[in-house]
């Protein structure tokens, strides 16, 4: 018996059907960020890679090779300015050309020297205006790249105690958000995304989940919360926040990436594959609940990653993310939901826990390599990526590129 067999006997023994989880797996969309094709680093400095991609055209080069190698990454995230071109239009058929489409616009609302006192919660009215201009000019962008998202990130907040009126600043928040709301297309949402700190060390304008919502349930449907997983403090249940925002039809999306202290974006599930195996299966029992709208929400939600890789080779970085989630989501589809639910009905703690464990310490390798095999990728994506010479190609063709090519530098 090959190990996929032995494998998928196990799963279905617990009643389980392996064709299902394939289709499953088959159906994942995981985006990946144009910033983590690029040179970044962190505060202290940037390490240049040979062969970074240095434009909008590169990074979407580089995204179309991990589509090309994992089948499950069809669509790239951009942020403007990093990503600006005079024609979107253009960008939006050379990602077509290459099998891939323009994903989530983030408006860049932190590098301006303008924004030194915050966007949308500034002081003057003036650069709150010039803030909520760059926002519309992304509404305009999503439409000519038929992207559906426009995802909100603010490092709006302050440094020391009495700096501003943290009332005056929430109500210039919301102000901006209905006319964002307005603003955007009914078949378009905007993600509103939260961290606790950092750049502002004091206090952040949208620090949290709870504040996120609170927003996005006032302004209405088109508007939903968006999970980074680098964005909460230490200890924090991130599985628990999805499974209250699913139940609330207000989850929109992730930013999927790890960390060991702060925002460290790092590559996904390298410091805590339990925590992204939790927040999975959270999905996967909303995505196979009977309830139907619930259903319907956890199928639209937009599975992203944000990354910033600065000692390591991009692209091969990015794969791995890919692989990483695609792990998780397989252990997540190996959940024995039915027997779950009945230890904790019965209050069989030691049985519950067990039942859940069961799946996160079966090793699925053998049936992702079939399910890659099966969408037409090489069962090992990591190998076909340095056997295809890309890495060496680009590194000829585009040299190394400077540390602005967008991205944190
Ligand atoms: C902020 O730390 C953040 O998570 C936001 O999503 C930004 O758009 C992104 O990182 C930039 O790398
Ligand atoms: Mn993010």
């Amino acid at each position: 018996m090959s190990a996929y067999e032995v494998i998928a006997r196990q799963i279905e023994a617990k009643g389980l059907n392996i064709d299902k989880i394939k289709d499953a797996l088959k159906a994942q969309h995981i985006e990946t960020p144009s910033w983590a094709y690029a040179n970044s680093g962190t505060r202290f400095g940037t390490f240049t890679w040979p062969g970074a991609a240095s434009n909008i055209y590169e990074k979407i080069a580089d995204a179309a090779m991990v589509h090309k190698v994992t089948g499950l990454a069809p669509s790239i995230a951009i942020h403007i300015p990093w990503d600006k071109v005079e024609d979107y239009t253009e960008i939006k058929a050379y990602a077509e050309d290459l099998g891939i489409s323009i994903g989530a616009v983030n408006p860049n609302l932190f590098q301006e020297q303008e924004y030194r006192l915050g966007s949308l919660a500034h002081p003057d009215a003036d650069i709150r205006e010039q803030a909520l201009e760059h926002i519309f000019d992304c509404i305009e962008v999503m439409k000519e790249t038929g992207s559906k998202d426009l995802s909100l990130w603010f490092a709006d907040g302050t440094n020391y105690a009495g700096q501003d009126d943290f009332r005056k600043r929430k109500r210039y928040f919301f102000e901006a958000f209905e006319k964002i709301y307005q603003a955007l297309p009914d078949d378009k949402r905007m993600l509103i995304e939260y961290k606790f700190f950092e750049p502002s060390f004091y206090h952040t304008d949208l620090p949290d989940w709870g504040m996120a919502y609170s927003f996005a349930s006032k302004l209405g449907p088109k508007a939903e919360v968006l999970v980074d997983m680098g964005h909460h403090a230490q200890g924090v249940n991130i599985e628990h926040i999805v499974s209250f925002l699913l139940d609330e039809g207000k989850l929109g999306g992730f930013h999927f990436n790890n960390r060991k202290y702060a925002d460290d974006d790092l590559i996904v599930a390298t410091v805590n594959p339990f925590e992204l195996f939790s927040v999975y299966h959270e999905l996967v029992k909303a995505e196979q609940s009977e309830d139907e709208v619930l259903q319907r929400h956890a199928k639209n939600i937009a599975y992203m990653l944000d990354q910033n890789h600065n000692i390591e080779g991009k692209i091969g970085a990015v794969i791995q993310s890919v692989i990483n989630c695609q792990t998780a989501y397989a252990k997540a589809l190996c959940v024995d939901q039915k027997t779950l639910e009945q230890h904790q009905q019965e209050g069989n703690v030691l049985a519950a826990h067990q039942t859940l464990m069961d799946a996160y310490e079966t090793d699925l390798r053998p049936i992702l390599a079939r399910v890659r095999k099966e969408l037409g990728r090489d069962p090992d994506p990591i190998k076909a990526l340095k056997e295809s010479g890309y890495e060496e190609k680009i590194a000829n063709e585009r040299g190394t590129a400077d540390a602005s090519g967008g991205g944190f530098a």
